[in-house]
């Protein structure tokens, strides 16, 4: 039911006024970057307003067993799972931006703050980070913990644009954050950067010679920092990374995501925000998102341990997607690549369908070794404008039995290893009717 009367911050009001009623509350959160650093954001704030809490962070709410705490917080889930959420015996605030399925009938109080449910954007405009945020701020004075919303953003590949704006600028005037010409890439020499950038990607990763050519036709030294490039270097390398990426056919979409301005985050422990976020991701999917949630508590021990994390992880997915890549299928609207047991299929789904193969939706099928399998799937928003697959997602999970369901551009469905054929022509069957 969608109440346009209402915005979200009168909801996140309203969820402030359900928690003042508690002084503890069990935080459940998804385990990427814009669900560690929203669970990071409700902590500080919970923190500050004197109030306990336990932190809980999950891949989904498909075998979710509720806790029988008293106040319960979702956190960018809950909303698709309307039946689960149900179940609950709790008071219930759910602060996330998928689209809701279903209505949830709370067994106690509930709090839904979603931008769906308002009207506004949750694909690009907000992301659960922020909707932490804003109602961070209705808790209390927590204006410093914008620049971890903007961790989410990006994490999310949301824009800055309308919501996501405002807490750009807010965290900019504050002198949290700033935004300073440049190209999205990691902090380092340039060497390295080039090769394990995995946003923009671009497959300079075991193509060492390539990478030298590269540098040297535009005088650049491969030991230079990328932080320490001047204005005239920072405009050199760009050109040379869009004719690269045009070169590999990329999705010209990303062109305005990578280049122009990089953000700095000056109250957080590492400023690069890309370099941040993949450090928060790589944690998450090597099931230590506790390690990455305590580094934005500030917790120096776990600092060091999540960048050795980060570097082995980044290098396991560019060595799986130079591999992997061949093995990518196609068929009449999709493409698609089925791996047995890979640490993380997200990141490679996203870079075929924004760098390598943008022309169809792709879609990673990973094989657990239960029998059970993960589906990724992702297109660049281009397609997205007639194509929606969260729903292609959760209509051919449900002709299997399985789940699926997430955003336009990315979504993603569990389903059982001996339905993969039949789900496979299912999505393409969607995909050719949505584009047609
Ligand atoms: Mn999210």
């Amino acid at each position: 039911m969608t109440n346009s009367v209402l915005t979200l911050k009168d909801l996140a009001k309203k969820a402030v006024n359900l928690l003042s009623k508690h002084n503890f509350a069990r935080i459940y959160t998804h385990y990427d970057a814009d669900g560690i650093s929203a669970g990071a954001i409700i902590a500080k704030a919970l923190l500050r307003a004197q109030k306990d809490f336990q932190i809980t962070f999950l891949k989904g709410l498909n075998d979710f067993e509720p806790g029988d705490e008293e106040l319960q917080i979702f956190l960018d889930m809950g909303s698709g799972y309307s039946e689960v959420m149900s179940k609950i015996d709790a008071d219930l605030i759910i602060l996330d931006h998928h689209k809701p399925n279903g209505e949830i009938k709370p067994k106690r109080g509930l709090v839904h703050v979603n931008p769906h449910l308002v009207g506004v954007d949750g694909t690009y405009e907000i992301s659960a980070s922020g909707i932490a945020y804003i109602t961070a701020k209705e808790l209390g004075n927590n204006s410093d913990l914008a620049t971890m919303a903007i961790l989410g953003i990006i994490g999310d590949k949301q824009k800055f644009l309308s919501f996501n704006g405002e807490i750009l600028n807010e965290a900019v005037s504050f002198g949290y954050a700033e935004v300073k010409p440049g190209i999205y890439l990691p902090s380092g020499n340039l060497s390295k950067a080039l090769k394990m950038s995995l946003e923009p990607y671009l497959d300079f990763y075991d193509k060492e010679e390539e990478l030298n050519e590269f540098l040297s036709r535009i005088g650049l030294n491969w030991e230079k920092e990328v932080d320490e490039l001047n204005l005239e270097e920072v405009q050199k390398l760009a050109d040379a990374i869009v004719l690269r990426l045009l070169k590999m056919g990329a999705y010209e979409g990303v062109f305005e995501q990578i280049i122009g301005k990089k953000v700095i985050l000056k109250n957080l422990p590492i400023k690069n925000a890309i370099n941040f976020v993949d450090l928060i991701n790589s944690c998450g999917r090597a099931g230590e998102a506790s390690t990455a949630f305590r580094i934005l508590l500030g917790d120096e021990e776990a600092l060091a341990r999540g960048l050795q994390i980060n570097e082995k992880h980044i290098t396991e997915i560019l060595e799986d997607l130079s591999r992997r890549k061949k093995e990518v299928r196609e068929s009449f609207c999709i493409r698609y690549l089925v791996i047995d047991d890979a640490p993380a299929t997200s990141p490679i789904a996203t870079i075929l369908s924004r760098y390598l193969m943008p022309d169809k939706p792709i879609i990673v099928l990973n094989i657990k070794k239960d029998g059970k399998v993960k589906v990724s799937a992702r297109t660049t928003d281009k397609i997205a404008q007639k194509l929606d697959l969260a729903e292609i997602m959760r209509l051919s999970a449900l002709r299997v039995n399985g789940v699926g369901g997430g955003h336009r551009v990315a979504a993603g469905a569990n389903i059982e290893k001996e339905k993969i054929e039949e789900f496979l022509k299912e999505v393409d069957r969607l995909c050719c009717a949505m584009l047609a």
